[in-house]
């Protein structure tokens, strides 16, 4: 195996034996590469059938559910995987006899024919990341494939409340067919581009999606205490599978706790009327190997981030959507335009005794960007008065390395006129400080899930209009972003795109980039590798 696609990548350069630091074991790797590697072949003549009539619909669907299922921390289950590098040779057929039957020709395009696993994780060797050997060249496919990734999780999530635009299946359906041509490095850093611009349009499309469906997320106090009656823990992105679970238990006498992404569910105005939604339990993904065991009850992982399960808890643990495990149950998909069947979870909570009680009082969340805007002369008066010097952009990701204590100390450092601006699991390094507020404007302002970023971009358009400025940049808005998998990745790629200079990126900058494309991103975004605490206090509030 050689994978280096998150944060963790093994001593900062590539897991490449045995097993990643996530858990994902080296045969699922390599069929992961297999189902990479397939999904570009099955791309290029995707593209050529698309061009030709072919609804792009069901294999738009098809490619970003398949890279969804690669990101870090979804699935663990080689025979899912297996499945999907089927599906790929299935849907090959199809796009081939349509074009057959228009006359046309098929692109000639590589594809891996399946036949057993012992075969495909020998045609894997060849394969992998490693078979470009240029590092420019696959540190900037690979920053494409990433990014492409975290778009396709993100679409994934727009696409199950029937929010959908085929320009951005098509465009990662194009891109991975012009993956498998000879492109050079400006070709690439272009296409690199190209990919913060859907990734922009794809967070646009999924905050529709979320505030159409469920309303604006509203200022919210979320309880993080616990009650008496058993409970199901739910993680993850997915909001319809939120709803649904809400749904089919709301009379059983059984409470609703989110964890880690799914904490912002609690500031949507549709998710609110359920009593029995009693709040949020624990911290972000890599404390759940305790807070899983502590919960006492079921818990429903709809998307990553998924740690290998220990056996204390793992026969109360169920998958659903594109994540998977071995061992681990399996709530099917949607079938016939009917919900999920989420009975078997809330049958097995009946019979559980009630969390565990780990922390207890309330923290404050639901500044998406219309709740801010609705705030807008709050903010621009304690702007323009001074009792608001700087925004600092700490959204992002959390992770289990001591390094990010960093976040913490910056957050409890930053002077009393600064407001943090926050989205993703990145938030639960300081959320609970309780860091007071700005004439009433909390100091801590949690937009929401890694895809609620895309509020941040929005808030900080808009002030650029209220203030009257020319430039994002000129905002006095600083940017100290962490970062751990692909859907980081695609946050990242969408601020480029959308001009912002100067992001402090950490913990550490991430193993896919070589010294040369480093460089670039460097110069002309001018972005940086976190420092030491009180340096870069210092150099934040000078706006550097
Ligand atoms: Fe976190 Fe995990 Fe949202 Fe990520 S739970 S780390 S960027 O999957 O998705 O922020
Ligand atoms: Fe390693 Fe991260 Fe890849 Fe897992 S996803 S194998 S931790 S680089």
């Amino acid at each position: 195996m050689f994978c280096y696609q998150c944060q963790e990548a093994m001593h900062g350069t590539g897991c490449s034996v045995e097993k990643g630091v996530c858990g994902k074991e080296d045969h699922t790797s390599d069929l992961m590469d297999v189902l990479i590697y397939n999904l570009k072949g099955l791309s290029v003549i995707a593209k050529e059938a698309i061009t030709n009539g072919y609804d792009p619909k069901p294999i738009g669907k098809f490619v970003s559910e398949s890279l969804f299922m690669t990101i870090t921390n979804v699935n663990f289950d080689d025979e899912r995987v297996i499945e999907q590098i089927k599906q790929t040779n299935n849907q090959a057929k199809l796009i081939s006899s349509f074009l057959a039957s228009k006359g046309k020709s098929v692109p000639k395009s590589n594809l891996y024919e399946f036949e057993t696993k012992e075969k495909a994780l020998e045609f894997s060797k060849n394969i992998g990341v490693l078979s470009e050997p240029n590092e420019d060249i696959r540190s900037l496919k690979e920053l494409i494939v990433y990014g492409l990734k975290g778009m396709a999780a993100y679409y994934d999530h727009a696409s199950v409340l029937d929010f959908e635009d085929e320009s951005i299946t098509s465009f990662m359906v194009d891109t991975l067919a012009d993956l498998t041509k000879n492109l050079n490095a400006d070709e690439l850093i272009a296409l690199v581009m190209k990919t913060g611009e859907f990734s922009v349009k794809t967070m646009e499309l999924l905050d529709r999606a979320n505030t159409a469906t469920y309303g604006n997320p509203e200022i919210t106090q979320v309880n993080i205490g616990t009650k008496n009656k058993p409970g199901i823990l739910i993680s993850g992105h997915d909001l319809k599978d939120m709803e649904e679970l809400l749904e089919q238990s709301k009379d059983s006498g059984v409470d609703i706790y989110t964890h880690g992404e799914m904490l912002p569910a609690n500031y949507y105005p549709k998710f609110k009327k359920y009593d029995h939604f009693v709040g949020n339990y624990g911290n972000a993904w890599w404390l759940q190997t305790k807070e899983f065991e502590s919960f006492n009850g079921p818990i429903l992982m709809t998307t990553n981030c998924l740690v290998p399960p220990k056996d204390s808890y793992k026969d109360r643990v169920f998958t659903t959507g594109v994540v998977g495990h071995p061992g681990l149950k399996h709530i099917p998909d949607r079938k016939d335009g009917k919900s999920k069947d989420f009975s078997p979870i809330i049958e097995m909570a009946k019979k559980c005794p009630p969390p565990t009680q780990i922390e207890s009082g309330t923290i404050v969340g639901g500044f998406a960007h219309n709740q801010v805007m609705a705030l807008a002369d709050k903010v621009i008066e304690a702007v323009n008065s001074g009792a608001i010097k700087r925004f600092v952009v700490m959204a992002g990701c959390d992770g289990r390395h001591n390094t990010r204590k960093y976040y913490t100390n910056i957050a409890e450092s930053l002077p009393k006129d600064t407001v943090i601006l926050t989205a993703g699991c990145a938030k639960y390094r300081y959320n609970k400080l309780n860091l007071g507020d700005i004439n009433g404007i909390p100091r801590v302002l949690d937009a929401g899930q890694c895809n609620d970023s895309y509020s941040l971009a929005v808030i900080a358009l808009k002030l650029k209009e209220a203030f009257g400025l020319d430039d994002i940049n000129k905002l006095p808005i600083s940017y100290d972003i962490a970062w751990y998998e692909q859907k980081a990745v695609t946050v990242f790629l969408a601020l480029l795109y959308l001009g912002v200079k100067g992001i402090r990126l950490g913990p550490k900058l991430p193993a896919f980039l070589s010294p040369n494309v480093a460089k670039v991103i460097v110069e002309n975004f001018d972005v940086k590798p976190i420092g030491g605490v009180q340096q870069d206090l210092e150099l934040i509030m000078q706006g550097k």
